[in-house]
């Protein structure tokens, strides 16, 4: 450990951290703007100057490593003035469209306008020409509000290992696009948002679909609709100024029921059939010498990766659409015929903590005799602008719960790492041993940890698993099962890092409050409360799906399950 003092705060700290970190510790608070801790450790933005005792300069304290007796300064004039300096700088060529912003009052370059209290702009000069790419159907680059950051550069390099987004051009041409300038569209973007999740301001964002469901909700020839992905529920109180992982099923059905969807269903129904149907697959291409290992397909932005980068790993993705497309081709055959209505006349709006379900719903493949199973996806965020929109105090909302005819059971825990496979053992266990178990906590699979293996041993039979989360990781594992090092049954793989729960539609949380806490953890544990509060926590127990087989699907894997449920990605 080092000891330093920070304004005269006496602090130890371990010798690995930075001065923003010390004084973290030390409960001073230096401003930042480019910093993202583990992502974009850089020094660019210059706004997190200190002074050094015996040093002549001022430095960037998220580079500056601590040392032992060093006294640090953070609240000078002279530290005060250049900072707005050079806040007045970034904000000279920024499009300061506040009011009508997506990010207004969520934006971390508004706040620290505020914070170090810019009162006017004194350096109007040249501005960059607004160049907005609406092309995609997840997200909208928009370089008038981009402040060279870096954030989504790193996270989209070096976490992810996809490298979409760079610097291009020199001085105050310089921008961060794509290569050539491309469309987000036109090059092998996954759209798992995460770039969005790094941006502090609105200069990623996603393609908003809010205006389409209050049209569908308004147009009484339409039967609509609203499922919740697992995730939603673990994050959408912070949009309500809860905190980080706040747990709020009821009141958000409650919401959704008030904004006047005709029914609200459970992703968490759907996550339990991709279960029973992924469930036997893996089981019958154990039995039958197939292509393993297998690969879990319901993360749209790991489908993608897979496409661009491993296409040699497509045989081994699942079959199985994702939850969110087997909801709707149910919503549009089994319930449509059960309670007379025309599917054409069903519109399945999906809340998703994820932009690229958007793309995943466009996808013709997934369709069912030409009908899309999912009519329009938004994500947590919109949800939460919906809800302020339509004027409902969600804090004094009552509980209350989903529509049972399609309920949820081992679902929940989908949202996060590792929880796909969770809910399959606990499926394929009862199934190889022939027992209803009650040991069905897997803790070799919950946690943070990169990459998570495990043997289990089911009726006799070894079963070899991982997980991997963030495509970052999913690169290290399938380098190593290609190059013959590791050899498994069973891989789950999600496109980002943490699970659905961090996915790129989930609400913003600013790199200072990042520095606190691990939001991957909180959000998980909100899931795994609700698993614990379930009754029934198997999938093949959950009654509305027992019933699903016996008055229409017959069994897993059957002909029509098939038509409903499946699908082929090739490239
Ligand atoms: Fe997910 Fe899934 S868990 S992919 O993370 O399999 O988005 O939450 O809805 O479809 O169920 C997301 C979450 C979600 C699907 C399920
Ligand atoms: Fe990169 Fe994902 Fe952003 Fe596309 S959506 S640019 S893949 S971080």
């Amino acid at each position: 450990n080092v000891s330093l003092t920070i304004d005269g705060i006496k602090v130890e700290v371990p010798s690995c951290y930075t001065v923003l970190e010390a004084a973290r510790e030390a409960g001073v608070d230096i401003p930042s703007l480019c910093y993202l801790k583990s992502i974009n450790e850089v020094g660019a933005c210059r706004i997190c100057m200190v002074e050094v005792e015996g040093s002549r300069n001022i430095q960037a304290s998220c580079v500056l490593p601590v040392a032992e007796g060093m006294s640090v300064k953070t609240n000078t004039k002279s530290l005060r003035d250049v900072r707005k300096a050079t806040l007045e700088l970034i904000l000279s060529n920024h499009n300061r469209e506040c009011l009508t912003c997506a990010r207004n009052k969520n934006c971390e370059l508004q706040s620290l306008a505020e914070e170090l209290n810019v009162d006017k702009i004194t350096y109007e000069g040249a501005k960059t020409e607004p160049q907005i790419d609406l092309k995609s159907d997840s997200i909208i680059r928009d370089n008038s509000k981009c402040i060279l950051c870096g954030r989504c550069v790193n996270m989209c390099k070096d976490v992810q290992e996809i490298g979409i987004l760079d610097f291009t051009n020199r001085g105050f041409e310089t921008e961060v696009a794509p290569a050539f300038n491309k469309s987000m569209a036109d090059v092998p973007c996954i759209y798992c948002g995460q770039c969005i999740v790094a941006c502090p301001v609105a200069a990623l964002r996603e393609k908003e679909d809010i205006e389409k469901v209050w049209d569908a909700i308004d147009n009484k020839d339409l039967h609509v609709v609203v499922q919740t992905a697992p995730a939603v529920r673990a994050a959408l109180g912070e949009e309500m100024g809860l905190p980080i992982g706040t747990r709020v099923t009821g009141k958000m059905v409650t919401a959704l029921k008030r904004m006047g969807f005709d029914k609200v269903f459970d992703t968490n129904f759907a996550a339990d059939l991709t279960i029973m149907e992924e469930g036997h697959e893996l089981l019958d291409r154990i039995q039958n010498n197939g292509v393993l290992p297998m690969i879990t397909s319901c993360s749209p932005g790991w489908v993608r990766f897979c496409e661009f980068n491993y296409p040699e790993f497509l045989e081994n993705l699942s079959s199985c659409k994702s939850p969110q497309q087997m909801m709707g081709a149910i919503l549009k055959s089994y319930y449509a015929e059960k309670n007379d209505i025309d599917p054409k006349k069903i519109f399945v709006v999906s809340v998703m903590p994820c932009t690229s379900k958007k793309t995943e719903a466009t996808r013709p493949e997934l369709n069912v005799d030409g009908l899309r199973d999912i009519d329009a996806v938004i994500t947590t965020r919109e949800l939460g602008k919906m809800i302020k929109q339509a004027r409902i105090d969600f804090n004094k909302l009552e509980d209350n719960s989903f529509d049972d005819d399609l309920c949820g059971t081992a679902g929940v825990i989908f949202g996060v790492t590792g929880g796909v496979m969770e809910a399959a053992l606990r499926t394929v266990a009862d199934v190889l041993e022939d027992k209803d178990l009650e040991e069905i906590d897997y803790n070799q699979v919950r946690g943070i940890k990169e990459i998570k293996e495990a043997e289990v041993t089911l009726g006799g039979k070894t079963i070899k698993i991982a997980v991997v989360h963030g495509t970052g990781n999913a690169v290290k594992l399938l380098d190593m099962v290609k190059a013959g090092e590791k050899d498994y049954h069973f891989i789950e793989i999600m496109g980002c890092s943490g699970g659905c729960v961090t996915g790129g539609g989930q609400p913003h949380v600013s790199a200072k409050d990042k520095m606190d806490v691990d939001v991957r953890v909180e959000r998980a544990k909100a899931l795994y409360e609700e698993d614990r509060l379930t009754e029934v926590r198997k999938s093949h127990k959950n009654e509305a799906i027992l019933k699903l087989y016996k008055e229409y699907l017959e069994k897993p894997n059957s002909h029509k399950a098939h038509k409903l449920l499946h699908t082929h990605y090739n490239k």
